[in-house]
């Protein structure tokens, strides 16, 4: 194999809700997780918006108000991996399955939320998509068609397609380096990235995580442990040495 200096070896990072978790976010899985409090088909899928718009606007906008939340702040994972993103000489793209901002509060931008942005809106009649900091209700009417009624959350549910496909697995296929971080591998289709990038590249593979999940076994290295402490460390020591 053509060995390619760091300048052009490329790095490829998803998080999940692990990595916000100690910045005071929940995660969706856990014992104490959001879906041990809420049904995930009344407040996640479009059905369940079509049947109870309100309930799904209650269940976002309480989680747009904690975001809001001065006491919510990037952790030292967002930072480690906004650090990963300056000082790498190749390219480094972050791919979040997150739905709050806080890589980009810690100074990322080479990044894509699959699952969309709570900080947006979504009209269902004409897609505009808008920057949105406050409560949604059905009473909101759309700035671009008028519409009343169809905003939403910019966020994926269920049977609906993630964003940014395209460029995401063009920079899966391209990637020598595929890092996991603080997700459970639940869902599809960034659960199947790691399984992507074993079958069409020759990338290391690594997951770090609060502890096992049951796609462990597809990664090469798997490190354990809080966010904050597993993820500036191997920042640091991919900065330092590689991979
Ligand atoms: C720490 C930590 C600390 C804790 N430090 N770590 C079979 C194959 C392929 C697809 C499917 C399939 N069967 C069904 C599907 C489709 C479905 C799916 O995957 N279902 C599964 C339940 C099986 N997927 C979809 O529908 C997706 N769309 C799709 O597939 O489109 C193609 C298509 C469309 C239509 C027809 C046919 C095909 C869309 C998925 C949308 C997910 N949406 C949500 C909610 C919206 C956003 C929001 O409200 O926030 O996204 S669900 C929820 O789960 C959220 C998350 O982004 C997502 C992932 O969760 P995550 O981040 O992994 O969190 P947890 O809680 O699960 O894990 C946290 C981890 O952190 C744990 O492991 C902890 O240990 C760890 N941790 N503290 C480090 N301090």
């Amino acid at each position: 194999m053509v060995q390619r200096d760091a300048g052009e070896r490329r790095i490829v990072i998803l998080t999940g809700a692990g990595i916000s978790k100690e910045s005071g976010l929940d995660t969706f899985r856990c014992a104490d997780g959001i879906w041990s409090r809420v049904n995930l088909e009344d407040v996640a899928t479009p059905e369940g918006f079509s049947r109870n718009p309100e309930l799904v606007h209650d269940f976002y906008n309480a989680r747009r108000a904690k975001l809001g939340d001065p006491a919510v702040v990037p952790n030292a994972g967002h930072h480690a991996l906004a650090r990963m993103e300056r000082e790498w000489p190749g390219d480094v793209l972050l791919v979040t399955q997150n739905i709050d901002d806080l890589h980009e509060r810690a100074g990322s931008s080479n990044l894509m939320h699959m699952h969309g942005e709570l900080n947006k809106a979504r009209c269902a009649a004409c897609e505009q998509v808008v920057s949105w900091t406050m409560d949604l209700s059905v009473s909101d009417a759309c700035e671009r068609c008028g519409s009343v009624g169809r905003m939403r959350p910019h966020v994926v549910w269920f049977g609906e397609m993630p964003l940014a496909m395209d460029v995401i697995y063009d920079a899966l296929n391209r990637c020598d380096l595929f890092m996991s971080i603080g997700t459970s591998g639940n869902v599809y289709p960034a659960a199947g990235f790691v399984s992507h990038v074993r079958m069409y590249t020759r990338a290391h593979t690594v997951q770090l995580n609060l502890e096992p999940t049951s796609g462990s076994t597809m990664f090469a290295e798997t490190v354990l442990g809080p966010a904050t402490d597993v993820v500036p460390a191997y920042v640091e020591r991919i900065l330092s040495r590689g991979w």
